[in-house]
């Protein structure tokens, strides 16, 4: 009878839809193939496996809350994202960090990882996910101390961390081959001062010199991309940040490399959508981190808000959504971690959805005429179409629970496993 329902009403909306010239049948078709990354890290507050216990955070980021019921084991974490994934719609894929690796026990350092630390993530992957994104880790370690990796002024310490960088790279083009899909395998480092330097050029242009010595071997695009990640500032770093968007700007664009961008790495005015047009010209393709920065890069769950919505139209806009790799960055210890992914994704295939739904041809013919009334008649307006009938369609057809019945599930998995870690 519910299901029932929500087919009448989405018939409702299909013909509301049909009639601004937006076809929902072909709209869902194309929503089915686009994946996000979802990331690990939201399941044990960056933690990893590294250690027994997992490590502690530094680098400038921060998760803060004591939710109980974290992931303390990699068996426990892929228990938690195979919950999560089955309240998301679509198929997607897993965005994992390098401390995440199965070292058996045994600690293996950074620069010594290799593809088998992580042959077991893509064997629990393979059938469940369209494929894994990868990351480097340069934080939470002894040789990142002093805030420093890759420009660190001593060359042992960057040679240690560029050996960590292309081990990276193998592994990322092993998910690729096993998975069928390119494999995006991103840089992020915290390099930066607390206080103002005297030299602001040196540390870029080690940078520089060690990524391009970690992206010295060539790599099949078919298999790897490399992504590099700009940021404005981190705890402890306030002053400077080695790689500052002008920087990886810069280097994306002379190495012909993705640009990553993270919604919480610029000032707190300045947003992510406008950005993706300007980029997506010069980058050969694109990696988002979408996350939500409340007064600093707190890192909050997405929520369906006006950046998430604009992030959106200006990736569907594009035209171009098969070179852009939509990854998530967002870790809340204060909730219920399970529910914060749910959320989070579902929150990002929910504001594609939204995109997906605008007659944009339309709409850019009335601003070509320079009708800039009709344009914001038009936006306005579509918001109020039902395009909510459209998204419970969508679930009810992949499967997943509609509106928030999926927590019912949620609290019933906390009350049975979470609870009991
Ligand atoms: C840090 C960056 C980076 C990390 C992850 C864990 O500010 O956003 O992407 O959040 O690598
Ligand atoms: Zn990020």
């Amino acid at each position: 009878m519910v299901h029932q329902t929500i087919e009448q009403i989405y018939a409702v909306a299909k013909e509301r839809y049909a009639a601004i010239g937006v076809d929902t049948d072909a709209v869902l078709e194309k929503l089915k193939t686009v994946p996000v990354s979802m990331h690990c890290w939201q399941g044990d507050d960056v933690g990893g496996f590294e250690h027994v216990g997992g490590s502690e955070l530094s680098g400038g980021i921060q998760a803060t809350g004591h939710y109980p019921g974290k992931a303390r084991t990699i068996d426990q974490l892929r228990a938690d994202i195979e919950k999560a994934m089955s309240l998301i719609p679509g198929t997607h894929r897993l965005n994992l960090h390098a401390c995440y690796l199965d070292n058996g026990g045994v600690f293996v350092e950074r620069n010594e990882i290799r593809p088998e630390h992580f042959q077991s993530w893509i064997d629990w992957g393979k059938g469940k996910l369209n494929g894994m994104d990868f990351n480097p880790t340069y934080f939470s370690h002894d040789k990142a101390a002093d805030g420093f990796t890759l420009s660190h002024p001593d060359k042992g310490i960057r040679d240690f961390w560029i050996e960590h960088g292309i081990a990276c790279r193998k592994i990322g083009a092993e998910m690729g081959k096993q998975f069928g899909t390119a494999t995006v395998t991103n840089v992020w480092i915290p390099d930066s001062y607390k206080d103002t330097p005297v030299d602001r050029v040196s540390p870029r242009q080690r940078l520089a010199d060690s990524l391009d010595t970690i992206f010295a071997e060539d790599i099949d695009p078919t298999l790897h991309l490399d992504a590099v990640e700009s940021k404005l500032f981190g705890i402890g770093g306030e002053s400077y940040t080695v790689g500052s968007h002008e920087f990886y700007m810069g280097y994306a664009v002379s190495r012909q490399k993705l640009l990553c961008l993270d919604a919480g790495h610029f000032h707190p005015t300045e947003m992510i959508s406008e950005k993706i047009s300007s980029v997506m010209m010069f980058c050969p393709e694109l990696l988002l981190h979408v996350s939500r920065p409340v007064r600093w890069d707190s890192d909050h769950v997405v929520c369906f808000d006006d950046e998430l919505c604009q992030i959106a139209k200006e990736l569907v806009r594009s035209g171009q959504l098969e070179k852009i790799h939509i990854g998530l960055d967002f870790f809340d210890a204060s909730i219920n971690r399970v529910a914060a992914w749910v959320i989070g994704t579902r929150n990002m295939v929910k504001a594609l959805l939204f995109a997906m739904l605008e007659p944009t041809e339309r709409l850019r013919a009335v601003e070509l005429e320079m009708d800039f009334t009709q344009r914001l008649v038009m936006f306005e307006e579509l918001k109020s179409m039902p395009w909510t009938a459209v998204w419970d369609y969508y679930c009810l057809a992949q499967g997943v629970p509609t509106g928030a019945t999926w927590f019912d599930d949620v609290k019933q998995y906390e009350k049975d496993v979470l609870s009991k870690r």
